[in-house]
């Protein structure tokens, strides 16, 4: 315990002894006293003691023995208690009869005080006061219980402030968190990430108020094929400050960060309405301090895909890309048909790219569609056969080949669309009426009989020409109908349409057509083959035939009659290779193009293969218009 004496301390200028002691150490306690306690004494002394206890602690000092001479005002000798300059008293006389009202103890303001004893007088005088002693301790500040200063730093804690030893500290509310300034509360709106395509988000307590100190982070953050999109609702405030520069958002803010750009912080008064990001990642913080007032904002947020999505299939194609990244923007593709079966609708070479408000688009209002390639077998016969009792076709070279099995009885017909069969009016009809769809199967696909029975196709509906008119078996006029199938057929190499004929396809005349089928109309025995058969058979004019017709009425009855709706084929010279298609079948020829076309329908005969007679065939040109109409009003 040692006295230091300070120059620096005006009341000690005069003072020639200077010392400085250790520095005092902070302690939690300890006593004090005048030099020579409990001895009187001497006098011409100026002593000062620093006392200093821990930070967060006020020093209390309690004087336990107090003789010093008596004075006015202690003007003589004193001890001075001081709280850096401020004199917290001055005592002299006895303990309990000084000249300050009795004071147990002295608190300070502080963990520091300073105790300056002073004597005067000569060395001569011997007085016999003992001076004084005292002890003091730390005494815990209350640092919760100070009033809010006043000078705009705020209260210790925003929220709820404990007093420790020595020390307080700050603690929240539940539902807030302390911030990272160890005094301030943050409403808890940690983080949160929003990966679902469409959601929702507001401002804590949204519509009221939001809380002071808020930090909220909401991330939304979906694949990144997709794009978010937020729509502030129009009730949004958050403060904005005026200043020089115009409004600020100086104390709350919500920042949205998009990745790549520059953060946008949004305040005032007016709903920034839709944010479209062009991201699939966005980042908003909400910020507010104690000053200011916000009501919040809330918006709902949607997500659009960014890409303009897989093109819509086509049926019997595909798509072909050209350019671009798939899909995306500035990608670029055309469709294909599935050729050689399919081709594009109109030859057009439409080109689709995916354009920046991620849809589709090309230059052409059609959509494109594939439509089947008629009469080019992906195989040819390559010989004219002229064979009695015709040839076995070869796979894939008659695909458009149908085998009708109505009620029991086979007879032929002919692919003409993906619905569609065509076919002799007289096979489909049982006493001048039609026979039920649920009668009729459809054989396709094969030119062995085995394997083409295994799957047949099923009828929706059976169209006969309505002139077709043949109660007795003896009129033939107008003898064709067309079956819609119950599910469109996909065309390959084993199964294609025959054309139509084109519009003015008239005179056939000595052309050489292809009759195929897989009966032989073989009057004793009937049979039917086991192979697909096929014969090339020319026009006969008509005039021939209807001679042959005319001379056969002379001699039989109920011989129907030759129309211009009907054409003969045959050789003049007869044969039963003349007899080869089952009734329903086609009569093909070709087109300058190599195309098959569908000239005929087997539709009667007298006899098979007799010298001077001819098969006759329903002239489908003439019925042209028919097809078209009933293939239309029935969903093609
Ligand atoms: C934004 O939301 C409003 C209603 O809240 C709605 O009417 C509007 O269509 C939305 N806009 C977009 C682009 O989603
Ligand atoms: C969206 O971003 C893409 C690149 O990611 C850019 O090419 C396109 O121009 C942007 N669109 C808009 C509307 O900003
Ligand atoms: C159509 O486009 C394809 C691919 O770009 C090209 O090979 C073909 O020649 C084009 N056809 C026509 C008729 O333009
Ligand atoms: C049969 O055909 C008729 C029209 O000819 C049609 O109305 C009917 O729905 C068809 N029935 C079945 C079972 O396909
Ligand atoms: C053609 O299609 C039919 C039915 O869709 C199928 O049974 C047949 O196997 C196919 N043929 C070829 C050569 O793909
Ligand atoms: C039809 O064609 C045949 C053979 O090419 C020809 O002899 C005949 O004169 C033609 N008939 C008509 C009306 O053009
Ligand atoms: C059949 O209809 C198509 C349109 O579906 C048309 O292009 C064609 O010319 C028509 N043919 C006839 C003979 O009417
Ligand atoms: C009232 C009181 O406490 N008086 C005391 C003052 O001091 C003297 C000596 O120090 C005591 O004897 C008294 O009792």
């Amino acid at each position: 315990m040692g006295w230091t004496v300070c120059v620096t301390w005006f009341l000690c200028l005069l003072v020639c002894e200077c010392l400085q002691l250790a520095a005092s150490e902070s302690v939690l306690h300890g006593e004090v006293h005048s030099p020579q306690y409990p001895r009187p004494y001497p006098p011409n002394q100026l002593k000062k003691r620093d006392l200093s206890v821990p930070e967060g602690y006020r020093i209390q000092l309690s004087l336990t023995h107090l003789d010093i001479k008596v004075s006015p005002g202690c003007s003589q000798d004193s001890l001075t208690v001081l709280h850096d300059q401020e004199v917290l008293g001055k005592f002299c006389g006895q303990k309990n009869s000084t000249d300050h009202p009795d004071r147990e103890s002295i608190l300070s303001q502080s963990n520091r005080l300073t105790l300056i004893f002073r004597t005067r007088g000569s060395t001569s005088e011997l007085q016999q006061h003992t001076g004084f002693s005292a002890t003091y301790k730390a005494i815990d500040i209350d640092e919760c219980s100070k009033p809010d200063p006043g000078d705009g730093s705020g209260p210790l804690c925003s929220q709820i402030c404990v007093n420790t030893p020595g020390s307080y500290r700050c603690s929240c509310h539940s539902g807030y968190k302390l911030h990272l300034d160890q005094r301030s509360c943050l409403l808890s709106c940690d983080t949160a990430v929003f990966d679902i395509h469409e959601g929702h988000l507001s401002s804590p307590r949204y519509p009221r108020p939001s809380p002071p100190f808020l930090s909220c982070n909401y991330i939304i953050s979906v694949e990144s094929r997709f794009n978010v999109i937020l729509n502030f609702t129009d009730k949004f405030h958050i403060e904005s400050v005026n200043t020089p520069q115009g409004p600020r958002c100086l104390h709350h803010w919500l920042q949205v960060t998009i990745p790549g750009s520059e953060p946008i912080k949004l305040c005032g008064r007016k709903s920034p309405g839709v944010i479209a990001t062009n991201s699939s990642t966005v980042r908003l913080d909400y910020h507010t301090e104690d000053e200011g007032l916000s009501h919040g904002w809330s918006l709902h947020y949607s997500t659009q895909s960014n890409d303009c999505g897989e093109p819509e299939p086509l049926l019997n194609g595909g798509v072909t890309f050209l350019s671009g990244v798939q899909n995306q923007y500035g990608s670029v593709f055309q469709y294909h048909c599935n050729e050689p079966f399919y081709s594009l609708s109109g030859d057009a070479n439409i080109s689709f790219t995916c354009e920046a408000d991620r849809k589709w688009r090309s230059n052409h209002r059609v959509t494109p569609t594939c439509i089947p390639v008629c009469g080019q077998p992906t195989k040819l016969i390559s010989t004219y056969q002229r064979i009695i009792g015709g040839s076995g076709a070869p796979d894939n070279t008659i695909p458009w080949q149908a085998l009708l099995n109505i009620d029991g009885i086979r007879v032929g017909g002919m692919v003409i669309a993906d619905r569609w069969i065509m076919t002799a009016a007289h096979d489909l009809t049982h006493n001048g009426k039609a026979v039920s769809n649920g009668t009729v199967l459809i054989y396709m696909g094969h030119t062995d009989l085995k394997p083409l029975v295994r799957t047949p196709v099923y009828v929706a509906s059976v169209h006969i020409h309505p002139d077709y008119n043949n109660p007795k078996g003896g009129d033939y006029n107008n003898d064709i109908a067309l079956i819609k199938l119950q599910d469109p057929l996909t065309f390959n190499s084993s199964i294609m349409p025959i054309c139509l004929p084109a519009e003015g396809a008239t005179n056939v005349t000595d052309m050489m057509g292809m009759v195929s089928g897989f009966g032989i109309m073989e009057i004793y025995p009937p049979r039917i083959t086991k192979k697909l058969k096929y014969v090339h058979l020319p026009v006969v004019e008509q005039r021939i035939c209807h001679n042959s017709v005319n001379n056969l009425k002379k001699t039989r009855d109920n011989v129907p009659s030759l129309t211009n709706n009907m054409f003969c084929a045959g050789l003049p010279e007869g044969g039963r290779d003349t007899c080869i298609g089952d009734s329903g079948g086609p009569f093909a020829l070709r087109d300058d193009d190599g195309r098959f076309w569908a000239a005929g329908i087997v539709s009667w005969g007298v006899d098979c293969g007799q010298q001077g007679r001819y098969r006759v065939y329903t002239k489908v040109t003439n019925y042209l218009d028919w097809i078209n109409k009933t293939m239309q009003e029935n969903g093609n």
